[in-house]
């Protein structure tokens, strides 16, 4: 599980964190989520909508702050009955119909599974986490924190794969950092 490689660049002072993930095959971890843990001020996050649309969650990878409030809507022809798989817990929002909305609360830092149970080809992800910096990286691992505080984190990397990565790193203004991990 712990086979990501993340190659992190400090581009200038006080200020972006950003880089590439990959897979421990070598291809790139698109989409991967990363965050850096040990900051506080993290704030609930306002407008947060996982659309239903073509049989499809939109975006198939969100990430939230603790407390933020997500809407469910389905904007499909179909029904839908959409549940999620959080802290071992399993919400289920019911059937619903084109027009009609559900919403979560997350309020613990954890990774929710969104599944629908009529399509089991429907999945997304909810990874909440508790700090103002993260960053969903693009198709080709690429990703950028704006506006970091410089410290000691913890950071993190979650990818869809399942791979995972975590490990304290002081990040410094102005320094390059490159992070590798071994199984
Ligand atoms: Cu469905």
């Amino acid at each position: 599980m712990n086979a990501l490689l993340l190659t992190a660049l400090l581009a200038t002072a006080h200020t972006n964190v950003g880089g590439t993930v990959a897979l421990s095959n070598g291809r790139a971890a698109g989409h991967a989520v990363v965050w850096l843990e040990g900051a506080s001020g993290a704030k609930p996050l306002h407008g947060v909508v996982i659309d239903q649309r073509d049989r499809k969650f939109i975006p198939h990878i969100t990430v939230v702050t603790v407390g933020t409030k997500v809407e469910f809507p389905n904007h499909d022809t179909v029904f839908h009955n959409v549940f999620t798989e959080y802290h071992s817990e399993k919400f289920d929002f019911g059937m619903y119909a084109r027009g009609k909305s559900k919403s979560q609360v997350f309020d613990r830092p954890g990774l929710a599974v969104l599944l629908c149970s009529v399509h089991s080809e429907m999945s997304a992800y909810v990874m909440c986490v508790d700090t103002p910096y993260y960053a969903v990286a693009d198709g080709k691992g690429h990703f950028s924190i704006p506006d970091v505080r410089p410290g000691t984190y913890t950071v993190h990397v979650w990818h869809e794969s399942g791979e995972t990565y975590s490990k304290r790193e002081p990040v410094e203004s102005g320094a390059a950092l490159t992070l590798r991990t071994h199984r």
